[in-house]
């Protein structure tokens, strides 16, 4: 069963920064889940999984380090914000994303143990921050699918001068289209963000200075898309209910999971009768059941992996490093692309 994140409304933020003391907290609660150590801030973040929405997913990390958990060390205490500035995003806080950077802070959770030069606690800031809502259509069987399972493979990596944020978006089925033609188990679907780093935002800023939007990735019916200058203005946001500060926002077409940056350019896409793309929650009578923040695991590193099987995200049997399909935890054949390759392959 999809636990639907009250969303309130999708209202687009306009204006920059206006961050609320008070919604700090929540991010820090996020944020400490993820300096709670590399191992735990993974299995914290995806055990979120388990219980709730995304959000609690972050406060469910926060669990594991909070209250001081950070190492058991006193005198850090994380600071994480998002905002706008004009159209971009951007994530304020005081960890900083390099190790060495890092090391000069009191009391700050620096470990980087899948070896690639960035602060694990830091990478689980930026997923638990940077990744999407996702808004659904309101044919999507997945609502209404109780055994239905969807959580987020991540992984955060230096690459060409900025940071990657891979999130394999991962849902148990693929429901087809055309009344279940072309449906299969397992559904790996995917964004990716590339970060530049903000130091006017603190020593872990950063600002969003790429986006792509996986639609039938490597098919002929492939509708990717890369934003980047003026066109990430075209990227939607809310105002995430438990931070109250903006949350981008992507809209996967029904059953299909095709991921697009917005309802307009989903349904711009048509490719065939009945194969056409719907997004978002059209007449229904609460929307906010149409909105999902999915739960997360940081994988790490191929080489240094801090996850490799994906039971602990709800997916038993499936592989983060592997080349094999991806199942939804459900097996079988005929399944999805592999995880590995989501996490891998840069879009930009
Ligand atoms: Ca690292
Ligand atoms: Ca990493
Ligand atoms: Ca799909």
């Amino acid at each position: 069963m999809v636990r639907a994140l009250a969303v309130s409304a999708l209202l687009l933020v306009g204006c920059s920064d206006d961050a609320p003391p008070t919604g700090g907290a929540g991010g820090a609660g996020a944020g400490e889940g993820g300096a709670g150590g590399s191992q735990s801030t993974s299995s914290g973040g995806s055990s979120v999984g388990a219980g709730g929405v995304g959000v609690a997913s972050a406060g469910g990390g926060g669990t594991s380090a909070g209250g001081g958990g950070v190492g058991g060390e006193a005198g850090f205490t994380l600071e994480v914000h998002t905002s706008l500035d004009g159209a971009v995003l951007v994530l304020e806080t005081n960890l900083p994303s390099s190790p060495e950077a890092c090391a000069l802070v009191n009391g700050a959770p620096c470990a980087d143990a899948d070896q690639d030069g960035l602060v694990d606690a830091w990478e689980d800031v930026v997923l638990d921050r940077l990744r999407p809502t996702l808004v659904l259509d309101e044919e999507e069987q997945l609502v209404s699918d109780a055994t239905a399972m969807t959580g987020i493979v991540g992984r955060v990596a230096p690459v060409d001068g900025r940071v990657h944020v891979y999130t394999m978006l991962g849902y148990s089925k693929d429901y087809g289209s055309c009344g279940g033609f072309t449906s299969h188990n397992g559904d790996s679907e995917r964004v990716v963000v590339a970060l530049e780093h903000d130091p006017a935002r603190g020593p872990g800023g950063a600002r969003l200075s790429a986006a792509y939007t996986a639609a039938h990735e490597g098919t002929i019916t492939d509708h990717g898309r890369v934003f980047e200058g003026a066109d990430l203005a075209e990227l939607s946001y809310e105002v995430d209910p438990a931070l109250l500060e903006p949350r981008w926002v992507v809209f996967p077409s029904a059953n299909k999971h095709a991921t697009y940056a917005s309802i307009a350019i989903c349904e711009g896409i048509s490719v065939v009768p009945c194969f056409d793309e719907d997004c978002g929650p059209d007449r229904v009578a609460d929307p906010d059941d149409f909105a999902l923040l999915m739960p997360f695991v940081n994988v790490g590193e191929e080489s240094f992996p801090f996850v490799t099987e994906l039971t602990v995200i709800g997916f038993p049997g499936d592989q983060a490093w592997v080349d094999q399909d991806f199942c939804g935890g459900l097996g079988g054949s005929g399944c999805s692309s592999a995880v590995r390759e989501k996490l891998l392959v840069s879009p930009f």
